[in-house]
């Protein structure tokens, strides 16, 4: 007898024990007769069913029998050390992790140079389209400068959080750079870009209170919502009909209810489609119906707008008519860490309440003097942005000669979005392909383009998609090289699928 076999026995009374007993050696009489061979694997109903496996189902189907009687009663007596042993050695854990499979088993290529427009994969020199260097600067002398003479006078960490003597003084010039640059009245660093999001969203929104978000949004907002507590409810992505509605209902549904803060939360280029969000609709909604708006403008700022200022200027929307505006660093201004910006009481409200600003190690001095001066960089140059526009324009020209594929962004979105023209119907197929499209133009092409391959912790359920970052670094070669290889490969790729 196995212990799991004793242990049942013993969960019986005796009377019982016997009947059942009884019941299972003439079951299984009946079965080996039936058989006609004793221990032989034998077939039944087609299955071919070894003769031990059909003696567990039988006490499988006991167990369940028993358990499903209401005279079955717990063991009465306590089981032996023995038993125990034997059954904490047959008890398996749950897995720590699922098992493995293709996907968790995947390694993104490793970059062996600067993430520039051109960069070094295994040796080989490829034309870069997949890290958000929209302007070029990652390698930009007058940041390097900056950053030497920084990591010179301070050093490389800070060692310590703002409020305790991690505050240095370019993190003020920092944030006094930004303002002045945004016209806003006052911002504040943090140290990691995506915890900007993640900590200003619940530094406002608490339990109780009712935020709309776009469906869209990347996951350092689905992440700030969810820690939030509030009540979110999402509406189609970037469809103001959807959200006229929302907020309609919702002005409804919570008209007696005092005491009730409410946002709608959007970013200014979505980074999960290259959808740039009519900002003015937004605010004429928000005005109607009163909510506050918090924008993100990680893929917009030094992008957007005749001088970069991001998606308030692009649209002519006052920027004070914002309530709160986040920004990752590390996109066009090739540093890293956030900000947030908006009105001195929504800044200095996050000095005490954001965690992430409150317990992390102020962003290193070296990022903020580079910060600076990509800013200033922007201002001195604002023909930047537009080359960075032409060479957006110039590879969406291109790539509309691919069948087989669509281009889904905004035509000024510096994140060129490709979808299938035909989805598969299954996400992972789409995957698939697209995988194999951008592994073979890197692998025959020397082009290195990204797939938007999500998480299992990502909720977004958009369309999958070849996404590209253009940057005013690229030369009209590198646009016309990428686009001819896609061609190429996505052309004999999808061949057989059209
Ligand atoms: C708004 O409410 C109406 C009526 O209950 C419902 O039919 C509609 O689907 C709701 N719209 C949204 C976007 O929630
Ligand atoms: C088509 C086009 O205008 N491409 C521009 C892209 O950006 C580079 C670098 O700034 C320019 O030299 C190209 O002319």
């Amino acid at each position: 007898m196995s212990a799991s076999e004793r242990f049942l026995a013993n969960s019986m009374d005796t009377r019982m024990a016997s009947a059942v007993v009884n019941f299972v050696n003439s079951t299984l009489d009946w079965v080996m007769f039936a058989l006609d061979a004793p221990s032989a694997r034998a077939v039944v109903f087609g299955v071919h069913i070894g003769g031990h496996l059909f003696i567990e189902v039988l006490l499988l189907v006991v167990i369940l029998f028993l358990l499903s009687q209401k005279s079955y009663k717990p063991p009465k007596r306590p089981l032996t050390n023995k038993e125990i042993d034997e059954l904490c050695d047959e008890w398996v854990p749950e897995p720590l992790i699922p098992s493995l499979n293709k996907e968790l088993l995947y390694e993104p290529p490793v970059l062996e140079s600067a993430a520039g427009p051109h960069t070094i994969i295994k040796g080989k020199e490829v034309v870069n389209f997949a890290s958000a260097n929209y302007l070029g600067f990652i390698g930009h002398p007058k940041l390097l400068d900056s950053c030497s003479s920084s990591l010179a006078k301070y050093g490389v960490g800070s060692c310590g959080p703002r409020g305790f003597y991690g505050t240095i003084d370019v993190h003020l010039d920092c944030e006094g750079r930004i303002a002045k640059f945004l016209g806003t009245p006052d911002s504040i660093l943090y140290s990691y870009g995506l915890s900007t999001m993640f900590s200003a969203i619940p530094a406002f929104s608490k339990k109780g209170d009712i935020i709309v978000a776009d469906e869209g949004v990347h996951w350092g907002i689905q992440n700030g919502l969810h820690l939030s507590r509030s009540t979110v409810v999402y509406f189609k992505h970037n469809d103001m009909d959807s959200l006229r509605e929302t907020l309609e209902n919702i002005t409804v549904k919570y008209k007696r209810t005092k005491n009730l803060r409410r946002y709608i939360v959007v970013e200014a280029v979505y980074q999960n489609s290259g959808q740039i969000a009519p900002l003015d609709e937004i605010v004429k909604l928000k005005e109607k119906y009163l909510f506050r708006v918090l924008l993100d403008e990680s893929n917009s700022l030094g992008v957007l707008g005749s001088s970069g200022r991001g998606l308030t200027e692009y649209c002519g929307v006052p920027v004070e008519k914002i309530d709160i505006i986040t920004a990752a660093m590390g996109h066009a201004l090739a540093t890293e860490g956030g900000f947030c910006t908006g009105s001195a009481r929504v800044i200095d409200h996050q000095r005490l309440s954001s965690s992430g600003y409150v317990f992390s190690a102020s962003l290193p001095p070296y990022l903020a003097s580079a910060a600076i001066t990509a800013i200033d960089i922007l201002e001195e140059n604002p023909n930047l942005i537009t080359k960075l526009k032409s060479n957006i324009s110039l590879l969406r020209k291109e790539l509309s000669k691919i069948s087989g594929i669509t281009i889904a962004s905004n035509p000024e979105s510096p994140i060129v979005y490709l979808r299938l023209e035909q989805s598969t119907g299954s996400v992972k197929d789409d995957l698939r392909l697209l995988e194999t499209i951008a592994e073979r133009v890197l692998r025959e092409e020397s082009v290195f383009v990204v797939v938007s391959k999500r998480s299992t912790l990502d909720k977004c359920r958009l369309p999958v998609g070849i996404r590209l970052f253009v940057s005013a670094g690229h030369s009209e070669s590198d646009v016309l090289k990428a686009s001819e290889s896609l061609k190429r490969v996505t052309e004999s790729v999808l061949g057989g699928y059209n």
